[in-house]
């Protein structure tokens, strides 16, 4: 397990200058590629398909074809490391750029006119491979997907194929892509892969805080003004019997008063990751001087962004299984294919929530609007709550709309987690940066529902039900189905 998750894959590409002056648009001529997965034992793994410095960048020539009628925003206030540069686009590296959130938010930021490069291992893939999952939809390759983009939009995206917990690896994407600010999607993100087994919760931990830890150092050591804009969770809050604050609380305690970090309660392995690495974050922001902000995002739902629905091949991934899918969208497609909605437990379970076109508007305002060196900002990413008994009927008025029959069972509740419980969660700060909700209305949930319609065919039944018991979580390897 441990060893296939840290294999890291080499894509190398020709440096010879016939190749990098050839039209982008025609990839299969353009470079060519031999693809060697390595070990981690083994040195560098770097991997790069990118731009514009002699001998490491392509100088292409594809027609641009736009996107829209709509002129690109530019972005709005850079942070760049010297002035002479003012002028040039900001730099940003996504990484996780191959996942779910990271994929959309590539596109979004390429279409505004930022310089992007996706750096990602592909391990999301391999767990799907592990696991016996898919995605709902089809999903191309990453050299596939950056290739159509280029070929739609004349927009280059750079990639680097590695792990970011070698930090050898991810040292030469920084010495060579030198970005302006760093958006860290690259994490395992299931609460229940992480609690599947005792390899899968060490794998989640390493994966998740080296990871982060690295990326941190990366900056310290070669890009000290980068902004970081790191993907946290609600989940390191819990659901206390109090308000949540966005990251901090001024409490009074015997008669001194002091604001501090909000306490956190998290309740898996996964979450509890996102919980070491804010504590690392904020630390290397006082004592180094890192500028970051930690986007406490909630539950992502919804597939289509304006760039994602352009063309098949740049289609984002939709999960519905028991490991990976999350509450809204396993909804939607319980109900396209006739499968009772499953809610665990009570229902009472609250949690914020948010459409994917609102996770990429974040995103672009965090990099935006970049806190001051040293400052650790919170932001509460999400923008309306629901409890999960709610969604259910929301999804089966919609269904009933389209003449599905909807129906929904009580699930043992394989998790621990509070049923019935207070939730009120502050989110204004990305508000106030400027975020324009797109809130979960009847005509989204109808084309939610028909999109799961569209594709259900795809839908393998056997992977809807959970089989990840946080209680029975164990020593040995699991051999699991969702
Ligand atoms: P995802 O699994 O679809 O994407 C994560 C990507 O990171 C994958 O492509 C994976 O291959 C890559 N990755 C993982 N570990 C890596 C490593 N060590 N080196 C390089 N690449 C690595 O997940 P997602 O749903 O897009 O979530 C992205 C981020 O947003 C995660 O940090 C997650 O915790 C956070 N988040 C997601 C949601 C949600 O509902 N999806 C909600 C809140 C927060
Ligand atoms: N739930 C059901 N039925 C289902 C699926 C989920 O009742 O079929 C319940 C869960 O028990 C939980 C709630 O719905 O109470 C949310 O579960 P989820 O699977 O939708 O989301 P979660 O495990 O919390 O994780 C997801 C992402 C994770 C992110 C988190 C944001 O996978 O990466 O960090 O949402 S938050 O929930 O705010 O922590």
């Amino acid at each position: 397990m441990a060893h296939l998750i840290s294999t890291s894959c080499s894509l190398k590409i020709s440096s010879s200058r016939k190749a990098c002056f050839q039209r982008l648009n025609n990839p299969s001529k353009a470079y060519q590629t031999s693809f060697t997965p390595l070990t981690s034992n083994q040195p560098f793994k770097g991997v790069v398909l990118r731009g514009d410095k002699p001998h490491r960048k392509f100088v292409v020539n594809a027609t641009t074809t736009p996107l829209s009628q709509k002129t690109p925003a530019q972005p709005t206030s850079f942070s760049h490391q010297n002035s002479d540069e003012s002028s040039k686009p900001q730099r940003v590296m996504v990484i996780g750029g191959d996942g779910y959130c990271g994929w959309a938010t590539a596109l979004h930021l390429s279409n505004k006119g930022y310089d992007v490069a996706i750096v990602d291992s592909l391990v999301r893939r391999l767990f799907d491979h592990q696991l016996g999952l898919d995605s709902l939809t089809p999903i191309a390759s990453i050299h596939n997907r950056i290739r159509r983009w280029k070929s739609l939009t004349g927009k280059s995206i750079d990639l680097y194929i590695g792990d970011i917990c070698d930090f050898e690896f991810l040292s030469e994407t920084f010495k060579s892509f030198e970005p302006d600010a760093v958006v860290h999607f690259g994490e395992q993100r299931s609460a229940p892969y992480s609690m599947i087994d005792r390899s899968r919760a060490v794998f989640t931990q390493q994966n998740n805080v080296i990871g982060t830890l690295n990326v941190l150092f990366a900056i310290k050591e070669f890009r000290e003004d980068c902004h970081l804009v790191k993907l946290g969770t609600m989940g390191e809050y819990g659901t206390p019997n109090i308000d949540i604050e966005e990251g901090y609380i001024t409490i009074t305690h015997n008669g001194r008063t002091d604001t501090l970090p909000y306490p956190k309660q998290a309740s898996s392995f996964y979450h509890l990751s996102k919980v070491h690495d804010s504590n690392n974050i904020a630390f290397t922001c006082k004592a180094w001087g890192i500028r970051a902000t930690d986007l406490n995002q909630g539950v992502v739902y919804g597939m289509k962004t304006d760039e994602t629905e352009i063309h098949e091949e740049l289609f984002n991934r939709f999960d519905y299984d028991g490991v990976f899918g999350t509450a809204l969208n396993r909804f939607c497609v319980q109900a396209a294919v006739g499968h009772p909605l499953t809610v665990y437990g009570k229902g009472g379970q609250t949690r914020g929530y948010l459409d994917i076109r609102d996770t990429v508007q974040c995103v672009e305002l965090a990099i935006a609007n970049p806190g001051q060196r040293g400052e650790f900002r919170v932001f509460n990413q999400f923008t309306e709550q629901f409890s999960v008994n709610e969604l259910a009927t929301l999804v089966t008025k919609a269904g009933e709309k389209l003449g599905l029959n909807v129906e929904k069972i009580s699930v043992p509740n394989p998790r621990v987690e509070a049923e019935e419980h207070y939730y009120n969660a502050k989110h204004t700060k990305l508000i106030e940066l400027g975020l324009k909700p797109h809130l979960l209305s009847d005509s989204l949930l109808d084309s939610l529902l028909n999109f799961a319609v569209e594709f259900k065919d795809r839908v393998d039944t056997k992977q809807i039900m959970p089989s990840v018991s946080w209680r029975k979580i164990g020593v040995k390897p699991k051999t699991v189905t969702a």
